[in-house]
């Protein structure tokens, strides 16, 4: 063990052409609600029982005040490129006019970082979806990708000659499953039925805005960030084999297969017809539009075995867990991005998260951390092995710079390279961030 992170000698990653950077999303650092549209995930927080801590997105970091400050702090770990999240409910009126107060907020942000020379990573939608957007239906309602798209050609001219690489959506899994099938995400809506019609309306949103994007920003890296949680099957079993292959659909190749074949995995015959998503003529052309980059998110692996009513049964995890239980195996990072490569033709891959909760403590100004560089430790190795073995990986991103709202956890789980004191609003850079910075700048 060492409080130093470190590559192989001849690793690409240790080139200078390899991008570093963090990332994070508007609703989980920004606050100055009062600013903006009310969206989904401040009526989730508003609805007793859903964030665990009963918080909300009022202030978080107080990054809508304190942006400027965190531009320094970003400039100070030596990284090449910052991610973060545009909030549409603060750029967009609710008649469909940019908010120009909302514009120039990001217009700031944007010239502050190429000021310093850091490549901007911007994301269109971290799901906090317009709240007048969901009281018609949300993403159950085709028309939301429609004016997604408006919003994306808006928000591409104004930005014009300030970003580096758009992102249309992060994680459409998340929005989807955990907001309209599972509801332990905003909007919260339940229902096996619900899921996959969502997500078809997402991915839709996500090829409008394509063809938006190459069109007014043709000088931009466009894309879409999509979130893996690789699946093992328990045994050996052909049974357990199989209920695997159908999580991984569900779950994972759901998302990534219309965008690059463009057509869903064939599990979709397997499900109930009342649950299939209504495609119409054209739907999977638009989804298939090429991208000029895919950005993987990765966390952790899962494990399923055979469960005769459903298709599959996820198990618990085992050891050695990250303090929000999930399981730290970094092999099924390399493997995920092996695999993705051989199944799909793949334009270049950004690492666009990866990171983990630690329960840290913040003792006479220092947080030693030595758990998280363990975890970035293995899986920087992790994506060393997968370029190694021929996937085309050209940059990484720490989740995240600093502490934030964790959605449903709220703010009792701690994901930063930074930490945040939420009552004095003091950051903290942590050993695992001193020890990024000393990575990146002796490349
Ligand atoms: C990302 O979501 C988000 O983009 C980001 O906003 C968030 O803060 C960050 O990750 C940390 O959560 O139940 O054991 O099978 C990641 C969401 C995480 C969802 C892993 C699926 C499966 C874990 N994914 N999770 S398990």
């Amino acid at each position: 063990m060492t409080d130093k992170l470190s590559l192989p000698k001849n690793s690409v990653m240790l080139s200078t052409d390899f991008v570093y950077g963090v990332a994070t999303a508007s609703f989980q650092i920004e606050g100055g609600a009062s600013t903006r549209l009310p969206c989904i995930w401040d009526t989730f927080c508003n609805t007793p029982g859903k964030v665990i801590d009963g918080s909300n997105g009022k202030t978080a970091c107080d990054h809508y005040n304190l942006w400027h400050d965190d531009v320094e702090l970003i400039d100070t770990l030596g990284v090449d490129a910052y991610r973060l999240s545009i909030s549409w409910p603060r750029v967009i009126t609710e008649s469909g006019e940019l908010n120009q107060a909302g514009v120039d907020y990001y217009l700031n942000i944007l010239d502050a970082l190429k000021a310093k020379n850091i490549k901007a990573f911007v994301t269109l939608y971290h799901w906090d979806l317009p709240q007048h957007l969901e009281d018609k239906g949300g993403w159950l309602n085709r028309e939301t990708a429609y004016k997604f798209r408006d919003y994306a050609h808006l928000i591409s001219e104004a930005f014009a000659g300030r970003v580096y690489a758009y992102a249309t959506l992060n994680e459409p899994f998340c929005s989807a499953f955990l907001g309209y099938e599972a509801g332990i995400h905003a909007p919260g809506i339940i229902g096996k039925e619900f899921g996959k019609k969502a997500a078809h309306h997402l991915l839709l949103a996500h090829g409008l805005a394509m063809q938006v994007l190459k069109k007014n920003s043709p000088n931009t890296l466009n894309g879409i960030v999509l979130n893996f949680t690789p699946c093992y099957p328990e045994s050996e079993s052909l049974a357990d084999i199989k209920a695997t292959a159908f999580a991984d659909d569900y779950f994972n190749q759901w998302y990534i297969k219309p965008l690059f074949d463009g057509e869903y995995p064939k599990i979709m015959t397997e499900l109930p017809t009342e649950n299939h998503p209504e495609i119409l003529d054209g739907d999977m052309e638009i989804i298939s539009h090429p991208m000029d980059f895919l950005g993987i998110n990765f966390y952790t692996r899962a494990i399923y075995r055979a469960d005769a009513g459903e298709h599959f049964l996820q198990i618990d995890p085992p050891e050695p867990r990250t303090d929000i239980g999930w399981e730290i195996y970094p092999k099924a990072f390399t493997e995920l991005l092996v695999s993705l490569n051989n199944k799909y033709s793949l334009p270049p891959v950004y690492i666009t998260e990866n990171g983990a909760a630690m329960a840290d403590k913040l003792v006479d100004g220092i947080v030693n951390d030595q758990d998280r560089i363990d975890y970035y430790q293995q899986h920087l190795n992790a994506v060393h092995d997968a370029i190694e073995q021929g996937v085309q990986v050209k940059g990484y991103f720490a989740w995240s710079l600093m502490d934030n709202f964790e959605w449903a956890e709220g703010y009792l789980k701690r994901f930063g390279i930074v930490y945040v004191d939420y009552d004095t609003q003091i950051r903290t850079i942590k050993d695992s961030g001193l020890a990024y910075k000393a990575l990146i700048t002796n490349r």
